[in-house]
């Protein structure tokens, strides 16, 4: 049999296969992805489980004319190979390559980026209003996880669709798993329709007569399907009464029923929603097994899906182990996640303390005005996230959580640059965002054992706290047995020196060790300091140094728009101090996917770096120490 996925250069050469073809098309797609995903690492379950459904979307319709819209786009990367990317597949994720993610410079075929989840459906219904106002014809297809449905906002805009267009077309891709098992009432209602027997029954009866009957037996289907999920829903059916059109379930890897029904929901004048059920992970045996640890995943072995073990514990493992820990002596303790149990750690708080475990769904203010909810009564919700998608709650955290003086604990796992994943997983913004609200208070540790301290010193605080740590493995200190209470607002000196003093915040510390060697080296006697507080930030200890050093030097893995060299620029001129302050951290712009440390070299976040935008400042210093001598 002659290959034919290397011959695929864009949607044009799809449309050409026949059905055998697509079928055979499908199985090389899998083939490739396994053994490319394998080296690259990236979320291979999302992937393998959309390959019937991308090939019969690009069969039937004409990207860039008409637009695609995927929720999250983790599972855009059949999208990219069918797009003329599929040479570049074994760079995604890699310094220079492909995204991750849909990219909207990356490919015209890439209509919509994304990263984040929920945002696919007010996107497309955008486009479509837009197409609609200047009479256009195209198409706008959404692909939505079912877990998309978990969040708020896919509800705004379903609320807004049926008023707003007659045409859109949105796909549900259900294969039952946000990253861990999709949870609530949602979840609950799709596992109804898919397991109902009628609609069963349906499901194959529709493969047979599609053999039999081709087109005409899908419509007939549909039709078929769609009173009876009308009937076994009752009223409520939740789609029609949003004014969407509901066809399914159908057989999300069938790809003639897939065409048959896409080329038959392209006419439909009026907004409708495709339920597809898929299975994550589908061709892979490893990742049919294991579904969360194959939604998405560093390198593995592409035979047996072994991972390579981590070195030492990550700051997720730690964090999870001591609020297991704290949890064990106090019972006012809640974990909260936002559908990112084994993520942030908490899958392994789980277990231990089953009814003290809450997972909302992709649902993070929710997550945030229920964790002020409990506060209320008592509890002390310790709320674990990733930075970046704490960004999305930023309103419940002004207004339920810090207006209110509420005592719960913001948990920021992936502070920092997080590297592969790219833009829209970078957490580089919470410092800023936070730091400029009142009665919170901003920490950042400078190690695991430290991280240990600061969660106990944010159990005992009465007010909101955040604390905020990066990706993946720590440093390998030990975790003390008893963690001990840190003062709020002051920082730890690490060591002395009177003529540079840098300002290390969190895991930036052993940088600026080097940095102070070098500075040593050069002559400087320099002082290295642990912020531990990027609010409220150690006022003492910025005086002190401003008034002993010829020049301050702050350090964060962070953007300094408003950052913690800000806090510090801010505190000097309040204390009207003036010394020369080199900030370095990231700078104004999105930092595009790629290793941490090739782009921390590439922006000028290393020790080097921070030597040379010194310069001039220890040429002044030199000649001051001169001139004093
Ligand atoms: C706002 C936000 N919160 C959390 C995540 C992390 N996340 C990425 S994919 C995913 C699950 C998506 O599930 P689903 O939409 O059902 O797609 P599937 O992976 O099952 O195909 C989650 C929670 C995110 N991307 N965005």
């Amino acid at each position: 049999m002659e290959e034919l996925l290397s011959g695929i250069e864009s949607p044009a050469d799809v449309k050409r296969l026949t059905i055998p073809q697509l079928t055979q098309l499908a199985e090389e797609i899998r083939e490739r992805l396994i053994l490319s995903v394998a080296k690259t690492g990236g979320h291979i379950g999302p992937n393998l489980g959309v390959v019937e459904l991308t090939l019969a979307m690009h069969y039937v319709f004409d990207t860039p004319t008409d637009s695609f819209v995927f929720d999250v786009s983790h599972q855009s990367y059949v999208h990219k190979m069918l797009t003329g990317r599929n040479r570049r597949l074994q760079t995604i994720r890699q310094p220079g390559g492909l995204n991750g993610f849909m990219l909207r410079t990356e490919s015209e075929h890439d209509s919509y980026g994304a990263g984040h989840a929920g945002t696919a459906l007010s996107a497309a219904l955008g486009m479509a209003v837009a197409r609609d106002m200047s009479g256009g014809k195209e198409h706008i297809v959404a692909l939505c996880g079912d877990a998309t449905f978990t969040n708020g906002i896919s509800f705004e805009a379903m609320n807004n669709i049926a008023v707003q267009t007659k045409r859109l077309i949105i796909v549900l891709n259900d294969n039952a798993w946000a990253i861990d098992k999709n949870v609530g009432a949602i979840a609950e209602y799709f596992h109804k329709i898919v397991t109902n027997p009628t609609v069963a029954m349906m499901h194959d009866r529709a493969a047979s007569m599609l053999e039999r009957f081709g087109g005409k037996a899908v419509r007939y289907m549909a039709r078929k399907a769609e009173e009876a999920a009308k009937g076994l829903i009752g009223p409520g059916m939740l789609f029609e009464e949003f004014g969407l059109s509901y066809f399914g379930p159908v057989d999300g890897h069938n790809i003639p029923l897939l065409i048959e029904t896409f080329k038959f929901l392209k006419q439909q004048n009026k907004p409708v929603v495709l339920h597809a059920i898929t299975q994550k992970g589908r061709g892979f045996q490893p990742a049919e097994e294991k579904q969360k640890k194959f939604h998405g995943l560093g390198p593995y072995n592409p035979e047996t899906g072994e991972t390579k073990p981590v070195d030492c514990k990550t700051y997720s493992q730690v964090f999870a182990e001591t609020l297991i820990r704290l949890a064990d002596g106090n019972d006012k303790i809640v974990a909260i996640t936002a559908a990112m149990s084994s993520g942030t750690g908490l899958d392994l708080f789980r277990p231990r303390h089953p009814s003290r475990y809450f997972d909302v769904g992709i649902a993070e203010e929710h997550a945030v005005i229920f964790a002020a909810g409990m506060a209320t009564k008592g509890y002390k919700p310790f709320r674990a996230i990733y930075s970046t998608f704490l960004q999305r709650a930023f309103d419940p955290i002004v207004h339920d959580v810090c207006l209110q003086n509420l005592p719960v604990v913001f948990c920021m796992d992936r502070g920092g640059l997080s590297g592969d994943d790219g833009p829209t997983h970078h957490g580089l913004f919470d410092i800023s965002y936070l730091r400029c609200l009142p009665n919170i208070v901003h920490m950042v540790p400078k190690d695991e054992d430290e991280l240990a301290d600061m969660m106990y010193t944010a159990m005992l605080h009465p007010g909101p706290v955040a604390i905020r740590y990066p990706r993946g493995a720590g440093t390998g200190v030990a975790v003390k047995a008893i963690p001990r209470a840190l003062e709020i607002g002051v920082s730890e000196l690490v060591r002395d020196g009177n003529d540079v003093a840098i300002f290390s915040l969190g895991a930036m510390l052993p940088e600026a060790m080097r940095l102070a060697e070098m500075l040593e080296r050069e002559g400087f006697s320099t002082a290295v300091i642990n912020a531990r507080f990027a609010k409220p930030i150690d006022r003492t200890s910025v005086a002190e140094f401003a008034r002993r050093a010829g020049l301050l030097i702050t350090m964060e893995d962070h953007v300094l728009a408003g950052g913690f060299g800000s806090a510090v620029l801010e505190s000097l001129n309040e204390q009207e101090l003036d010394v020369p302050v080199v900030r370095i951290g990231w700078p104004d712009q999105f930092i595009e996917h790629g290793k941490v440390e090739a782009l921390r070299e590439k922006y000028g976040l290393t020790a080097e770096s921070a030597l040379e935008k010194s310069r001039p400042y220890l040429a002044a210093l030199d000649s001051r120490r001169l001139a004093l001598r």
